[in-house]
């Protein structure tokens, strides 16, 4: 699955509350790809293969669950992440059908 969607961080890994100024929303180019979601700046990073960046901020889903953060009200069609070395994500899709596969492809792989 690929597609664009909005990350915000949360928590980095151990349930360390994401610092300040790394809190904000930010536009990524998402594919997943053997249990590893790779965050690309846009299609063109992801042709290109720029990897630098994309391992950066490649999350591992082993073990991650997905599910709609119905608590977080300020967007719509936003589910959280939680990793297995409890960090935590929150990621905004475009509609509910996108939302729904997200979740479903995340925690069903
Ligand atoms: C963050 C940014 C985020 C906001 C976050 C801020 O500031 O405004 O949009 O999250 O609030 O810290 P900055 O741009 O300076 O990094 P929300 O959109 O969810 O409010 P938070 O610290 O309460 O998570």
């Amino acid at each position: 699955k690929k597609g664009y969607v909005m990350r915000k961080c949360c928590y980095d890994s151990n349930a360390k509350r994401t610092p300040f100024h790394k809190r904000s929303w930010k536009m990524f180019y998402c594919t997943l790809r053997d249990l590893i979601l790779y965050l690309h700046k846009d299609e063109n990073g992801f042709r290109k293969n720029q990897m630098s960046d994309s391992l950066h901020n490649a999350i591992r889903i082993h073990h991650a669950l997905a599910t709609k953060a119905a608590d977080y009200t300020k967007k719509q069609y936003v589910f959280r992440l939680q990793t297995a070395d409890q960090a935590e994500y929150l990621f905004q899709t475009s509609d509910s059908k996108e939302l729904q596969s997200w979740i479903d492809t995340i925690n069903f792989v």
